[in-house]
């Protein structure tokens, strides 16, 4: 329980709320990862389904602190559910400053991590202290998709990194394929898919059909889904708008798109280097409900740290995103 207050207060601390959208193709900010090379005649990568690969309780040994378990489950918290989705800047930040600021989301129930390298699969779990079921992509070269979900509180019942979605293609074989997981909330019995996304950035026309089909696979579930992650599209907040792709995801009512109770920025791009970010009041992270999540009153807000913007060669040009609900 300490240490769920410590993240609380941390959290309140070093957060304000805030979440907004905006279109428009120009925007730069998250990478491709894939992008240089790749064509898009490149066949799309088959449908990956795989078993728990979590982290082995050896390989968490190595790092992990001799903490007691904290833990909310018998708390008056312990029906407050909060997940974090935060893009983490891989090529662009030194792995050992993200562990420690990601070791202070401990205690949070499922944490999504985008522009993960390959490399830094391991180190992110053990910064967690071994406390998470750990999944991955194998999609996305340099630039892969994470998920942590705690492990006192959840039962895994699916993992799924899905390329293509009946014929709504998601990957075209060099862009990070949605990865989700289906789990049971072992204290409520809430059984919930989450799902976090690294959508194309460089493909504008590609990314609208990534949400087309992510909007169509949303239709077809029957349980709760959120989904959560850097969606780039570039809600702005001076037009209210996303781009043409947030159009198709919030389509027909299909997902909710889960605003953030203040418009921060969450991304920091300064490419001609003069000091500002060129595209201020934009979100490129976003949350989205689907199915019976929708009526959950999902809260979004926009982690702010002290001194994050601008962002360095060791912190990512991302801020996390959170959103926070009760059962
Ligand atoms: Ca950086
Ligand atoms: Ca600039
Ligand atoms: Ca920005």
């Amino acid at each position: 329980m300490r240490m769920n207050l410590l993240v609380v207060i941390t959290l309140s601390t070093f957060f304000t709320l805030g979440c907004t959208p905006e279109p428009s193709d120009t925007q730069p900010s998250t990478t491709d990862g894939a992008g240089t090379g790749a064509t898009d005649s490149q066949a799309p990568p088959t449908m990956v389904s795989r078993s728990n690969t979590e982290i082995s309780a050896t390989e968490r040994s190595s790092t992990a602190s001799p903490q007691t378990e904290s833990d909310r489950p018998s708390g008056s918290d312990a029906g407050i559910v909060r997940m974090i989705a935060w893009n983490v800047e891989s090529g662009g930040n030194d792995p050992v400053v993200i562990s420690q600021q990601l070791s202070e989301f401990q205690g949070i129930d499922v944490i999504c991590l985008s522009e993960v390298s390959s490399a830094n699969f391991e180190r992110y779990a053990a910064a967690l202290e071994g406390r998470y079921h750990e999944f991955h992509g194998d999609t996305g070269r340099a630039d892969r998709l994470q998920i942590f979900v705690k492990r006192d509180r959840y039962e895994i019942l699916e993992e799924k990194e899905m390329s293509q979605h009946r014929e709504f293609v998601l990957n075209k074989g060099y862009h990070r394929s949605p990865l989700y997981v289906r789990i049971k909330d072992r204290l409520f019995g809430d059984e919930l898919i989450v799902m976090t996304n690294h959508l194309a950035r460089g493909n504008a026309k590609f990314r609208q059909e990534q949400a087309v089909g992510l909007r169509e696979w949303a239709r077809d579930q029957n349980v709760a889904v959120i989904a959560l992650g850097d969606f780039n599209m570039d809600y702005d907040y001076r037009t209210m708008k996303g781009n043409p792709a947030f159009d198709e995801m919030v389509r027909d009512n299909v997902w909710s798109w889960l605003a953030p109770n203040d418009f921060i920025d969450t991304n920091w791009s300064d490419r001609d280097g003069d000091g500002n970010d060129n595209y201020p009041d934009s979100m490129l992270d976003l949350a989205f409900a689907a199915g019976a999540a929708k009526e959950w009153g999902i809260e979004c807000r926009v982690v702010i740290r002290p001194d994050d913007f601008p962002d360095d060669r060791s912190t990512s040009d991302h801020r996390p995103i959170e959103i926070i609900y009760t059962r």
